[in-house]
């Protein structure tokens, strides 16, 4: 329990070769609810880096490489078992990093941990891969057939707002696959992945093969690890912004990426919805985790012919959530990540007031006369009125907020929707089904919901379009990432 107790005793430390390992420098864990800090941070230099990358090649040369794969994903079962075991130590550091509401880490990102280690190691198990029989110019018969193999060393680059969900999405299958991983967890959310290392270890996971360095980005660790050259792929979450930087500091030792990044997404809501399941679902998807997720709606377009009462039912749905204490079992808002996250977010509610919205609730800072107020908490907020050509229409927010739009046909609404430099999500309401799959089918993102939002199936293909990402994750998708494969064509 050395990790828990470290978090407790306010020290969190990079896992480098299966050794908790302190930093020359250390920064600030700041607990988003009232601001003060909760732990200290080892800060890994470049040499440090290093030593994680050496440590990961070496285990992946090691007895992790040589495991067969019935034995590596039972393992990762283990891993699962260990994750559930520590469940609630995971989610208390996890709520005293981001500022989630504990009811959401205990039905969202703790259990999708264990299920991102138990998904992986069933499919890898499962996974066949193409042969062909191929007839020779001379009449002969030669067998093709492909093997997989790990990249190697993967390195992965996560965010703070689903941070143990994210890191794990990626992790497990790279491990599944037989590579080994650096991982960078965000400077804002260093926790779950550093207790993680406690888990990894209990499932007798070699030293090395799973190791954790912390710090930012550019100048630190997230820069050093995405242009080392012994590195063999990087896996990112995070901002669009962000992905162009990592783009450029990996290109020149050219490997493979994948990129999971930010999101505009749009929801079409049509006159025969199921008006109330509407609301609600619409209510998760702008507000779940105080907006930040990557597959938020914060563009909604309304059929005309409901959008007054469908702007005024979610402004009582947005009225209805409680923002409180992170930890209160009633709480449905925490506050935003970071001071620096709640300035850009207020700089938008800003921007909508001189772009011209109309406030339909919130736009501001709601007070509790507590320490909260000390804290990052911003009020759920609705605007209509703006053009579509809004900065606050056309730029990811990132918060608790959503522009409500109205149309006449659904060729305006598919319109709309695509006019956007992003293709993450979005998401159709209607009862007319044949509608559904055929809007559904003209949204440019990777993925669209109709009628739900978020529901996910982990063998599915996971990913963006455009300014959302390169490449898709998920099930099979996830394995041809994380493994080179090799075809090997024998002449019979
Ligand atoms: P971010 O891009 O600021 O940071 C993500 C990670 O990258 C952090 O670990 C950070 O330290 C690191 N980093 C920053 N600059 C780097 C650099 N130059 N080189 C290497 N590493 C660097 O993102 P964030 O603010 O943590 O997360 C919010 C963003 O993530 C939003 O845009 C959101 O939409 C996006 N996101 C996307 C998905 C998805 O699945 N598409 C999921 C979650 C979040
Ligand atoms: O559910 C997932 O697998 C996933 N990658 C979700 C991303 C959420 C973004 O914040």
């Amino acid at each position: 329990m050395a990790v828990v107790l470290g978090y407790f005793v306010k020290s969190i430390q990079n896992y480098i070769d299966g050794r908790f390992t302190p930093g020359k420098t250390e920064f600030a864990d700041v607990n988003p609810a009232d601001g003060t800090t909760i732990a200290q941070v080892a800060e890994a230099d470049a040499q440090q880096v290093d030593e994680a990358v050496y440590a990961a090649r070496q285990a992946q040369h090691g007895e992790w490489g040589c495991l067969s794969v019935r034995e590596r994903a039972a393992r990762l079962h283990r891993v699962a078992d260990a994750i559930e075991k520590r469940f609630a130590c995971f989610v208390q550091a996890e709520v005293a990093d981001t500022g989630k509401p504990v009811s959401l880490a205990s039905r969202l990102d703790v259990p999708r941990a264990a299920a991102n280690f138990r998904v992986f190691a069933d499919l890898v198990k499962m996974a066949g891969l193409e042969s062909f029989q191929t007839e020779t110019a001379d009449g002969a018969q030669a067998l093709n057939y492909a093997v997989r193999k790990p990249l190697g060393v993967v390195g992965v680059i996560t965010p703070w707002n689903l941070p143990l969900l994210l890191l794990t999405w990626k992790v497990a299958p790279a491990l599944a696959c037989g590579n080994t991983v650096v991982v960078k967890p965000s400077e804002e959310t260093p926790a779950t992945a550093t207790l993680l290392a406690e888990a990894i270890e209990e499932a007798e996971i070699p030293g090395g093969v799973y190791n954790v360095v912390h710090g930012f980005g550019p100048g630190s660790a997230g820069e050093f690890l995405s242009q080392h050259p012994d590195v063999n792929a990087i896996t990112f979450t995070g901002e669009s912004r962000t992905g162009a930087a990592i783009m450029k500091s990996v290109a020149p030792t050219v490997k493979p990426i994948s990129f999971e990044l930010g999101g505009k997404n749009a929801a079409i809501v049509f006159a025969d919805c199921n008006f109330d399941e509407t609301v609600k679902g619409l209510s998760d998807a702008v507000f779940l985790n105080t907006g930040q997720v990557c597959l938020c709606s914060e563009r909604l377009y309304v059929e005309r012919k409901i959008f007054d009462s469908f702007v005024d039912a979610l402004k009582v749905q947005a009225e209805s959530l409680h923002a409180g204490w992170p930890g209160d079992e009633k709480t449905d808002l925490g506050p935003l990540i970071s001071a620096q996250h709640r300035e850009k977010v207020l700089s938008y509610y800003k921007l909508a007031h001189e772009e011209g919205a109309t406030v339909v609730t919130g736009g501001g800072i709601p007070t509790f006369g507590d320490a909260r107020d000390r804290g990052f908490y911003v009020q759920p907020t609705i605007y209509t009125g703006l053009s579509e050509s809004a900065r606050c229409v056309k730029e990811e927010i990132f918060g608790p907020v959503c522009h409500i739009a109205p149309f006449d046909s659904e060729e305006e609404a598919v319109a709309k929707a695509n006019d956007t430099r992003y293709g993450l999500a979005a998401s159709i309401w209607t009862s007319n089904l044949k509608r559904g799959h055929r809007v559904a089918q003209q949204m440019n993102v990777g993925i669209t919901w109709v009628n739900c939002w978020f529901l996910r199936d982990l063998r599915t293909p996971f990913g963006g379009v455009g300014l959302s990402g390169i490449g898709r994750e998920g099930g099979i998708h996830s394995l041809n990432f994380y493994s080179e494969l090799n075809n090997i064509c024998i002449r019979l």
